[in-house]
């Protein structure tokens, strides 16, 4: 396996000793680039393991400063928010749609997990827009504009067997979604058995819809989570052109292997520069944050049809 994809040398960048809280874990955080500033927003776990969606600014992509605060959500209903969704939420997506800031999460509680979607101005607080998906869903992005008068997410709700899937769906309103459609499955036996998943919001290139996806098999030791990449077509994101046969990144480093949960690598934020270098934030061994980059062009090369 080529490795087209380098680490960044300050890796991890963010770890749990960095934050200005009591902190367990900083890992798969979801990326912007606002003007001049590097923005995260982390998934935070502090020693009771309450989960926390924490901002961390950069002005150069590498060295972050964290916020004093965490994320405050609002809701106009609070009430009903916490009714149907939320005891905790986890792994928020920054999406650019429209000049505006959505946040996808995973909102977890007893009665199962589901997308919730937000909105932010200044990356402090989190205002509710919707949970605009059945529950035993976990993993959604937007795309970041329109497409044939249709906004799209691509999202992995658990299967029957417990595995997951990538489907997409549109909505003409923002409020309703729905042609909701099977669009890459797990493999049996191959690097993509158990979990198939979008991790940043799609990315828009000359070739299509580039997507940075995460892919799960087994081992003896547990779930291993690597690294892939897909493309969609750019007229219609329902036609899949083609993915990487294998995973282009695999966890190696020590930060990977072992930590909370050893062998993971969740990429959920990817910042393209205008060199074409494409950053991509990943969580590490859910406990610490990290960065790894690629030129696009190399990434596109991994895709076969
Ligand atoms: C996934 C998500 C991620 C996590 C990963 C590895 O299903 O829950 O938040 O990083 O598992 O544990």
């Amino acid at each position: 396996m080529k490795n087209i994809l380098k680490r960044c040398l300050k890796n991890p960048l963010i770890k749990p000793e960095d934050m200005p809280m009591d902190c367990f874990a900083v890992y798969n955080g979801g990326a912007v680039k606002v003007g001049n500033e590097y923005i995260v927003m982390l998934r935070v776990e502090n020693s009771s393991r309450r989960q926390f969606a924490w901002v961390a600014r950069s002005q150069d992509g590498i060295n972050f400063e964290p916020d004093p605060q965490p994320v405050r959500f609002t809701a106009e209903d609070m009430d009903s928010y916490n009714k149907n969704a939320c005891k905790s939420w986890y792994d928020p997506r920054i999406n650019a749609l429209e000049g505006k800031y959505y946040i996808t999460y995973a909102a977890s509680s007893e009665n199962g997990c589901r997308i919730g979607l937000g909105k932010t101005n200044d990356f402090k607080t989190v205002e509710h827009v919707s949970f605009p998906l059945h529950v035993s869903n976990r993993n959604a992005v937007l795309f970041p504009e329109k497409i044939n008068g249709k906004y799209l997410m691509l999202h992995r709700p658990l299967s029957s067997r417990g595995d997951g899937n990538i489907w997409i769906s549109d909505s003409a309103d923002f409020q309703y979604w729905g042609n909701t459609e099977l669009l890459v499955k797990c493999r049996s036996g191959l690097w993509d058995s158990l979990k198939i998943g979008a991790g940043p919001p799609p990315i828009k290139t000359n070739a299509g819809w580039l997507v940075i996806i995460h892919a799960v098999s087994g081992t003896c030791a547990g779930h291993y989570y690597t690294v892939g990449t897909l493309l969609l077509d750019l007229d219609n994101p329902y036609r899949v052109i083609g993915k990487s046969p294998g995973c282009i990144m695999r966890p190696e480093a020590e930060y990977e292997q072992t930590g909370f949960v050893p062998n993971v690598i969740f990429p959920t934020g990817a910042i393209l520069e205008s060199d074409q270098t494409l950053k991509i934030y990943y969580g590490a061994a859910d406990n610490y944050q990290c960065l790894a980059e690629a030129h696009l062009e190399d990434l596109l090369a991994t895709i076969k049809s």
